[in-house]
């Protein structure tokens, strides 16, 4: 039976097993509109600016582990979409964006609206197609949504032009794909496994550094086992938060920039590194000449790409991790590194980097404290970018995967609520709390109509600081405390909730924070609150740009401590 390509695209997303699609419509769109109107299995929710759309599928996709879908017009559309896209390739996330195209006919003549978006995108897709016969609309869906989740993933964009949706085919879906250029190498290389385990047997101070790609494998059982035979401690990239649980006596917390000092501390003190399924990120790594300068480097990554790209390796293994880690493991002899753990633990005591200082003032800190204690733990937490996304991966503990989700490789200010949106819209049955920076939820905070309009219940904590924080504390430290456009007014964003329709509370006392949180949790709903913090608050631990971690500078110490990491919940594992 013959179908236009409108509904070749609907059949085809069935297929998929899409049940959302992040989107904001225009002309050229309308016929996949129209056809969506007989497609109730397919939701679309309407965004208030395509950027939302995208980071809204980001944050689906890294809540569920699926692919997430947003969609966009020509032109502005299209070119709405390209910071979300770049996010979701930074970061591996699987979306498929889909945008409209003016008709072939006009294509190359700068038509209305018309613009080169896979030109545009090439360099922040993992691949993208213009589709120019509505014979290979399945084919291309079919590879994209393949080449979206499989490998490393990340972003594919489909541009269509407005005849193609209108066009007819036959409609066939591919029950596989023929991509022979594309093969990602699943299996590690047996020979570099032995080698790996050589090394692990032998050490006598391993230290595990596990990224996103434990998590994108779904690889957490592989770890913990591997972590446990050999005893080995784990430390966790920004975007690894999550993938081990941070309540387990071998969690050393995050490393890098703002990790803790004893976890940057043991990178450098390591006989061996492990580094699975993360990438050498400098804010990981910080001064590479200086990065754990008495160490083997076993590197474990999907992406051959990423192999000696920033460090060098000694053993590494192109591989999925999940795989790579069950053959390991079967070559891992159980082992204890009693004194290795134990200068991890005096580190831990000595530099405990996430107590939080007694202060009159609303610590940005004892906020999110707070948020981890109301939740158990159990939340997940969609971060804004800078002091607020530091503090949300330092005070709150992670002992499930996907619970923590933020903008890691790009950092972007702004992904905070359309994502938490995409999380909330995934994974409805479990609590989200957006921790947004007041610059950030500014950056998009149109879609806060989006969650009212979907009844999407979002729960919101602003760190409101009154200042671009992370770059105020850069001038405060690095450029004599010149505050250059870093002051930083906002709205009365009480009255912007009302004006929206949804309820908020401000909070500027200590003593009315816990009782606010569960005002938000016990409310159906979406919930707001306005957290008045200190204004020049930094965040520490901190390694100066250009220095390695050892170098890392912490708070200073004189201030007196009201809560400490024995203030931990205990949290089972997964
Ligand atoms: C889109 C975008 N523009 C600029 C920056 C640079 N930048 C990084 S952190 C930051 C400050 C963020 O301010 P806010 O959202 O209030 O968070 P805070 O650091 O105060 O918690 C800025 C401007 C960015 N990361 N993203
Ligand atoms: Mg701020």
């Amino acid at each position: 039976m013959k179908m236009t390509g409108a509904q070749i695209l609907c059949e085809s997303l069935v297929k998929e097993g899409v049940k959302i699609i992040f989107g904001l419509p225009g002309v050229p769109l309308l016929p996949l509109y129209d056809a969506l109107s007989r497609y109730s299995q397919l939701r679309h929710i309407l965004v208030r600016h395509e950027q939302g759309a995208a980071h809204a599928a980001d944050g689906y996709a890294r809540a569920t582990g699926k692919v997430g879908v947003c969609l966009a017009t020509s032109g502005p559309g299209a070119t709405n979409l390209v910071t979300g896209i770049a996010n979701a390739h930074l970061d591996s996330s699987p979306i498929v964006a889909i945008t409209g195209q003016v008709a072939r006919p006009f294509i190359g003549k700068d038509a209305f609206q018309e613009i080169d978006i896979t030109g545009i995108t090439l360099p922040i897709t993992k691949h993208n197609y213009l589709v120019l016969d509505v014979g290979s609309m399945a084919k291309v869906v079919k590879e994209a949504f393949y080449l979206a989740r499989s490998g490393r993933p990340g972003p594919i964009l489909i541009d269509i032009p407005r005849d193609v949706f209108i066009d007819q085919a036959e409609f066939h879906y591919p029950s596989q794909v023929n991509l022979p250029g594309y093969k990602p190498t699943l299996q590690g290389h047996p020979a570099q496994i032995k080698k790996a385990a050589k090394l692990i047997n032998e050490a006598q101070r391993p230290l595990i550094i596990a990224g996103r790609g434990v998590i994108i494998s779904g690889a957490y059982a592989e770890l913990k086992q591997l972590a446990e035979t050999a005893q080995i401690p784990v430390v966790t990239t920004l975007l690894g938060i999550g993938c081990f649980p941070e309540s387990h006596v071998l969690s050393f917390g995050m490393l890098g920039m703002h990790g803790m000092a004893y976890a940057n501390m043991a990178v450098n003190a390591a006989d061996l590194i492990i580094a699975i399924g993360m990438r050498f990120d400098d804010r990981a790594t910080a001064k590479v000449s200086g990065f754990a300068p008495q160490a083997h480097i076993i590197h474990i990554d999907i992406d051959p790409a990423e192999i000696g790209k920033n460090v060098r390796v000694d053993v590494p293994i192109v591989g999925d991790v999940k795989v790579v880690l069950n053959v390991l493991n079967k070559l891992v002899i159980s082992n204890e590194h009693i004194d290795w753990v134990h200068q991890l633990d005096n580190w831990r005591r000595e530099h405990p980097s996430t107590e939080i200082k007694d202060s009159e003032g609303l610590l940005p800190q004892f906020v999110i404290r707070k948020i981890y204690e109301v939740t158990k733990g159990e939340a997940i937490i969609v971060t804004g970018v800078g002091q607020n996304q530091m503090w949300a991966a330092q005070h709150y503990w992670y002992n499930k995967p996907n619970s923590f989700i933020s903008s890691g490789g790009l950092g972007t200010m702004g992904f905070e609520l359309p994502a938490a949106m995409g999380a909330k819209v995934g994974r409805p049955d479990d609590v989200v709390w957006c921790v947004a920076g007041d610059g950030g939820f500014q950056m998009t905070i149109q879609e806060l109509a989006t969650i009212v309009q979907e009844k999407v219940a979002v729960k919101v904590a602003i760190i409101n600081n009154g200042y671009l924080g992370m770059v105020r504390q850069w001038q405060e430290l690095f450029y004599g405390r010149r505050y250059v456009a870093t002051p930083l007014s906002g709205p009365d964003f009480i009255k912007i909730a009302e004006a929206y329709g949804l309820p908020a509370l401000r909070v500027k006392q200590r003593a009315e924070v816990v009782p606010a949180i569960e005002q938000a949790m016990a409310e159906q709903g979406p919930f707001i609150i306005d957290f008045m913090v200190e204004p020049e608050e930094n965040v520490y631990p901190m390694v100066p740009p250009g220095a390695a971690l050892a170098e890392v500078l912490e708070e200073p110490k004189q201030e007196a401590k009201v809560l400490s990491d024995s203030g931990k919940l205990p949290v089972s594992n997964i």
